[in-house]
């Protein structure tokens, strides 16, 4: 049977795991839209393209399957900048499919016509133009290069008539599955002398340590050879962070910093495991003493210069960690009790003192919600604050965007989680700016009747900017705005919504949500502004 260039990327998609895809459509991808339907890849449609974007990273977090994207040419695709930008920066292996203008009329057409691969260029892995004869190499090649390390978003613009097009269809050999090395040779042996010798050594992991599916692989490292383990945000959770060897997440906190970087220079080997330091601050940079022995391993070569280390694998993550703890003999390490120090500091620094604020807000929500909870967390002070509070048990458990930091994201990711993963509890934290630059997601909440409870901080601030300002000495200007009344929102759109201003009433409401009521819910937290005055 022959299939046209649209069933061909449906087929690529559907055989690479794909069970959903989020946009918005336009009359140039109706024919990509009905290929999706034929093979089972449901569409959801949203309010906004680049609320669909992160829907579709929430349910590749769930699945594991590449995550894919549907816009119109135009105004569509420009939509989407911002989550394609946010796919390059967090690693996220996004298909971004829209129609275009065919080649014959775009020489004499330019209504809502540009050069969309030029667009995106900076932002994109690769981007194509689906060309006659070739459609199931380009699909093949989009996903491989999309899921390569280190992951990310791949265009694939579908010129309108070619869509429907019929093709020779799936002659070209895919391409096999790739396996990456493991670490060996002479420079594994100095690595193992040196793991052998070390007293405080520190393991750091990162993102790539999940893409390379290392997780049980580091926690057993860090168990077996007593090794405490430094994560950040997005690997929260590879050892369960109620773990004695775990010192929780680092990322964007001033103050874990002064904890954590004083333990880096007391280290007398660092081991880094698929650690990328796009999610890391400034004062990230070149973080230890130069003379310190740092072993690293990492699916590419280090092109960003944040941090050098002294023996560098280009290698699988947690092959190599396997290799390297091989033959090592368990002894307890930091004879000073310097690491357990900085655990139990870590933890007295972020703990709910007021009586109602952010920081009550979130301990009462841990405190309330399962082990198994995902939440996700929007862009601001909220987050850096819930970062360094929320414990996570297992990877995967707390999304957000460390990499480009957008707001926006909260809401969408914990919905397309939420829709692959239906039996797993799951919240979204988010500002009240982050909230209102996006309202449109809650009525999508309502219209794929997703329990989720969204938990908003309401200040009527963007404290994160406000609280730079003020630090700086600068007038208050462009941070403060009006309160919105988010339970007539909430209702509005469709959804349960309360206010919130004490702790019992948030443990009864979140539990109740939670557990008892099956429909999305708002729940209102009002807090007063510069309520995160020190708190991170
Ligand atoms: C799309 C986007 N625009 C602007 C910013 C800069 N920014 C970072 S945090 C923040 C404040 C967000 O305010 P809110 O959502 O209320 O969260 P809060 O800081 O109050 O916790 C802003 C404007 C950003 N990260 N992303």
């Amino acid at each position: 049977m022959m299939s046209s260039a649209a069933d061909l990327i449906a087929q690529g998609l559907h055989g690479a795991g794909v069970r959903h895809a989020f946009g918005i459509p336009g009359g140039e991808v109706l024919t990509v839209l009905e290929a999706l339907d034929r093979v089972g890849i449901e569409f959801i449609l949203t309010k906004h393209e680049n609320a669909a974007g992160f829907m579709a990273e929430g349910a590749w977090h769930a699945a594991q399957a590449p995550g894919v994207l549907v816009a119109t040419l135009g105004p569509g695709l420009a939509n989407a900048v911002n989550v394609i930008a946010n796919a390059l920066q967090d690693r996220v292996p996004l298909i971004f499919l829209t129609g275009c203008v065919d080649a014959r009329d775009a020489v004499t057409y330019t209504h809502q016509v540009f050069d969309q691969t030029a667009l995106l260029e900076s932002i994109t892995k690769a981007s194509f133009t689906a060309a006659d004869g070739a459609v199931d190499v380009i699909i093949d090649k989009a996903l491989a290069i999309a899921l390569d390390d280190p992951p990310g978003p791949v265009h694939i613009d579908v010129p309108i008539s070619l869509a429907a097009q019929e093709q020779p269809g799936n002659a070209q050999p895919r391409r096999a599955p790739v396996s990456r090395g493991v670490a060996g040779g002479m420079q594994l042996d100095r690595a193992r002398q040196w793991l052998r010798a070390a007293h405080n050594p520190i393991l750091i992991a990162g993102l790539e340590a999940l893409g390379h599916h290392a997780e049980s692989a580091v926690a057993e490292f860090v168990t077996e050879l007593d090794i405490p383990l430094i994560t950040t945000y997005k690997a929260k959770g590879i050892l369960p962070e109620d773990h004695p060897l775990c010192l929780g997440g680092a990322g964007l906190s001033p103050k874990a910093d002064t904890i954590l970087l004083p333990l880096l220079s007391q280290s007398d080997l660092i081991i880094l495991a698929g650690y990328d330091p796009i999610e890391m601050r400034s004062g990230w940079r070149n973080p230890w003493p130069a003379e310190t022995r740092v072993i690293e391993f990492s699916g590419t070569p280090n092109h960003h210069y944040m941090h050098q280390a002294s023996l560098n694998f280009c290698a699988d993550v947690g092959a190599s960690l396997k290799v390297l703890a091989a033959e090592q003999e368990r002894k307890a390490h930091w004879p000073g009790g310097e690491a357990g120090a900085a655990r139990e500091a870590l933890k007295a620094m972020f703990q709910a003192g007021e009586q109602w604020g952010p920081a009550t807000i979130i301990a009462v929500a841990r405190e309330c919600a399962p082990r198994t909870t995902v939440a996700s967390v929007d862009s601001g002070a909220h987050r850096i604050l819930l970062s360094q509070m929320w414990e996570c048990y297992q990877p995967r458990t707390l999304l957000q965007s460390t990499g480009l930091c957008t707001m926006g994201c909260a809401v969408p990711l914990a919905a397309g989680y939420k829709l692959v993963a239906s039996d797993q509890p799951v919240i979204a934290f988010v500002g009240d700016a982050g909230l209102e630059m996006m309202l449109g997601d809650l009525a999508t909440l309502r219209s794929m009747d997703t329990p989720i409870v969204v938990i908003v901080f309401v200040d009527r601030s963007l404290s994160l900017i406000e609280l730079k300002q003020r630090h700086n000495g600068m007038p208050n200007l462009g941070v403060d705005f009006a309160g919105t009344d988010f339970v007539k929102v909430a209702e509005g759109l469709g959804l349960h919504g309360l206010w919130i201003d004490d702790a019992k009433r948030l443990r009864t409401e979140l539990k109740d949500a939670l557990v008892r009521r099956q429909q999305p819910t708002l729940l209102a937290c009002r807090i007063d502004r510069k309520a995160y005055d020190g708190t991170f």
